[in-house]
């Protein structure tokens, strides 16, 4: 079983402990207690990591938090009828909900400090065309992600994404084309001195804070504005056909990559190092906020995108109809 703490691949040692009316299971690597319902329900509910990578400021912290406010605020289980989630442990319900009522209350979270982060760990049943599994979120500050030995000391969690989460805001960039092939350089070589390898990982570039990129999706690229401001969870209730639309917004974020940002190092680079490139574009809060505040309620836009994609890399198909099909 991967420890769904220090990631290794580990099997749970099940102890009694004076006190615990259960047994608990410790890892025997870093020593966590995993928590029982992840254990117990391993098979059922296996382990998504999904790992933000981006600098400081690009939006990583805000994006989870706005997915958990989406997650527990928005209307999705009314339109999926079999669609739940839940925190596995006290630590997972406490970001959760206090998210949740952070970005309610107008505020945003501080920037995150550079440290290993223990995970977000969430039960996800019930996505439409998707297995039922157990989301790992880690997030640590993008400090991490400007020299590979900080990403080898604070963020060997990537190696074990199979689907990895970059995340850009292309308006804090001063050069975007310089920007993004420095933090992709940075993370293959991270990953290879943390022994994985990019080639066995998928790449997902999410664009973030799009409502800042707004006057930049104008002419051939308005289509993308479309898809963002047609956006909200509501559209997600048709589901049928909806990967095959990332799929196209994908194609086009990839030619804007090329034509608009003429990122072409970083795209060759993606394409040479990974299993496969795709892109998103989202926006986590839908507006600027005043400074740390926010002045209007949240209106995510695509924020479910991401998640998805990493849950298509994750599973292939044979197995994602099985598990479909276990799961009845
Ligand atoms: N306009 C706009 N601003 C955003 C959005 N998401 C985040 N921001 C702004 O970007 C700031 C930084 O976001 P964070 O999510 O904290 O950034 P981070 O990548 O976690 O940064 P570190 O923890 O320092 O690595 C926020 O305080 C917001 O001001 C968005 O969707 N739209
Ligand atoms: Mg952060
Ligand atoms: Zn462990």
């Amino acid at each position: 079983m991967l420890c769904s703490f220090c990631l290794s691949d580990v099997r749970f040692k099940k102890e009694k402990t004076s006190g615990n009316l259960a047994s608990i299971y410790l890892c025997p690597t870093c020593n966590e207690q995993a928590p029982a319902l992840y254990s117990q329900d391993y098979r059922k509910y296996p382990p998504v990591v999904i790992s933000a990578v981006g600098f400081r400021q690009h939006g990583k912290t805000v994006y989870f938090a706005s997915l958990f406010y989406t997650l527990k605020k928005l209307t999705l289980a009314r339109d999926w009828p079999e669609f739940f989630t839940m925190g596995l442990n006290e630590d997972s319900l406490d970001t959760v909900y206090g998210n949740a009522r952070m970005l309610d209350a107008g505020a945003l979270p501080d920037s995150t400090p550079k440290n290993f982060p223990r995970p977000t760990m969430i039960r996800a049943e019930g996505i439409p065309m998707q297995p039922d599994c157990t989301l790992l979120f880690f997030d640590t500050g993008g400090e991490c992600f400007e020299k590979p030995t900080q990403l080898v000391q604070f963020a060997g969690f990537v190696r074990r994404a199979k689907a990895a989460l970059l995340l850009i805001s292309i308006p804090d960039l001063e050069d975007p084309r310089a920007g993004m092939q420095k933090l992709l350089n940075t993370y293959v070589v991270g990953m290879g001195e943390l022994g994985a390898k990019t080639k066995d990982q998928h790449l997902i570039v999410v664009y973030t804070k799009a409502d800042q990129l707004v006057s930049r999706l104008t002419g051939r690229w308005k289509s993308l504005y479309t898809y963002l401001v047609q956006g909200s969870v509501d559209d997600l209730a048709q589901h049928n056909g909806y990967i095959e639309r990332m799929e196209d917004v994908s194609d086009q974020l990839y030619d804007f990559t090329e034509e608009e940002l003429q990122a072409h190092e970083f795209l060759n680079a993606a394409e040479a190092n990974f299993k496969s490139v795709n892109f998103s574009i989202i926006s986590a809060l839908g507006t600027e906020p005043q400074g740390a505040k926010l002045s209007v309620r949240i209106v995510p836009r695509r924020i479910l995108d991401p998640i998805l994609w990493i849950m298509e890399k994750s599973f292939s198909g044979p197995e994602r109809l099985l598990r479909r099909w276990w799961a009845w």
